[in-house]
């Protein structure tokens, strides 16, 4: 599978074309639905959602609820862009209008702006803009229906914001569906009180606040990714998707950072036999060993930082001016972590779902799925 997405914050709409997706893949328009809704909520949203619907059309590759094995092609209108046509239209935008030029650091206004010969970021930050993870979301629908169809199931929850730890720790992927009834998606109750208020905290100093998420991919059997090659290990293509998500400042697999102090003996999963069948006692590796899925739950743990708007401004220097100044506040979030989390999934699932049509190959569902259960049955 492969994917290319196209579309700036307040242009008309976001775009993608997803191909590699194989025949008779059921797919209903409350797939599409659900996923936006959950993106789009969580405690600490900016006005933007208020205005949006995300709604998923299927421009290409579907008929009747079922892939064709043609490329799907996915867009979202941006129901904010009559409001900033005048600004943005490809041909008529008055390049005058909506300038930035007091860049934010932490965002791409600065160094896109060098790159790309602009003193004003408004190029850069349309299409820097998380805005983008939007039709992210619409292609894991997909890539999650695929791996639904063969068992495989991905869930996610906020286990920090703005140095508030959730206590919760999760067995299974299918335990997290709950977490969606949390206003930050946290598992833990209480926790989850702290960081709504932190969160308000935040946003009366008109400041913002990041945190971490978790997530877990039950399911999927032994030998997905390859040691052959760096390429093929699924830890680096996980590694690599994940960081390109707006924000994510470090992804790690498993026990993470908390192994550069533990021996070995307290950090490798034994393993022992049950009924005759290879079990273990842990998942430190988190599911990956060598690159390779090892049969246990794919644990994934992403620290995002905060959003770089501040609504109080950072010091920075104008670029047009050459003077030190404030930075421009825009309409943003003042804390993304629980959205950020639903997006996570939608990546971590086009990955798995690349890496499984990589290993099984396959026109059609019906031939995944054979070759599927196959790959399971291999395990001993
Ligand atoms: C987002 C849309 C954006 C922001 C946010 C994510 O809308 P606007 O810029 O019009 O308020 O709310 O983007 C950022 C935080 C960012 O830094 O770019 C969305 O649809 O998720």
């Amino acid at each position: 599978m492969r994917y290319l997405t196209a579309g700036e914050s307040h242009g008309r709409a976001l775009i993608a074309i997803l191909e590699g997706v194989p025949a008779g893949l059921k797919i209903s328009r409350e797939d599409f639905d659900r996923e936006a809704a959950r993106r789009m909520s969580g405690y600490g949203r900016g006005g933007r959602m208020k205005i949006e619907s995300d709604k998923a059309e299927i421009l290409s590759g579907m008929r009747g609820g079922y892939t064709t094995g043609a490329p799907i092609g996915i867009m979202i209108q941006n129901r904010d862009y009559p409001n900033w046509e005048r600004a943005t239209d490809p041909f008529t935008g008055d390049v005058s209008l909506k300038k930035l030029t007091a860049v934010r650091p932490g965002h791409a206004d600065y160094a896109g702006c060098v790159k790309y010969g602009f003193d004003d970021a408004r190029n850069i930050l349309e299409r820097a803009s998380a805005r983008q993870t939007a039709i992210r979301v619409a292609l894991g629908v997909v890539c999650k229906r695929y791996l639904a169809e063969l068992g495989i199931f991905i869930g996610s929850h906020v286990t920090v914001i703005g140095g508030v730890r959730g206590a919760y720790v999760a067995a299974t992927a299918r335990e997290l569906e709950r977490a969606d009834s949390d206003p930050v998606r946290c598992m833990d109750a209480s926790a989850s009180e702290k960081m709504c208020a932190r969160i308000d905290e935040a946003r009366a100093a008109g400041d913002t606040v990041g945190g971490k998420f978790q997530v877990i991919a039950e399911g999927v059997p032994v030998g997905i990714g390859s040691h052959t090659e760096y390429f093929r290990k699924l830890d680096y293509r996980l590694g690599g998707e994940l960081m390109s998500l707006q924000s994510v400042k470090s992804v790690s697999i498993g026990l993470g950072a908390d192994c550069e102090s533990r021996p070995g003996s307290d950090v490798h999963d034994a393993m022992y036999l049950k009924n005759g069948r290879i079990v273990r006692r842990s998942n430190n590796a988190g599911g990956i060993e060598g690159g390779i899925s090892n049969g246990e739950n794919i644990v994934i743990n992403c620290v995002v930082k905060p959003i770089p708007t501040l609504m109080a401004g950072l010091p920075t220097v104008d670029i047009a001016q050459l003077k030190e100044t404030l930075s421009q506040p825009e309409r943003s979030d003042v804390c993304a972590v629980p959205a950020a989390a639903v997006v996570a999934e939608a990546i971590t699932a086009y990955v798995l779902a690349d890496v499984i049509s990589e290993t099984l190959g396959g026109d059609r569902m019906d031939e995944v799925k054979e070759r599927f259960l196959k790959k399971v049955a291999d395990a001993k």
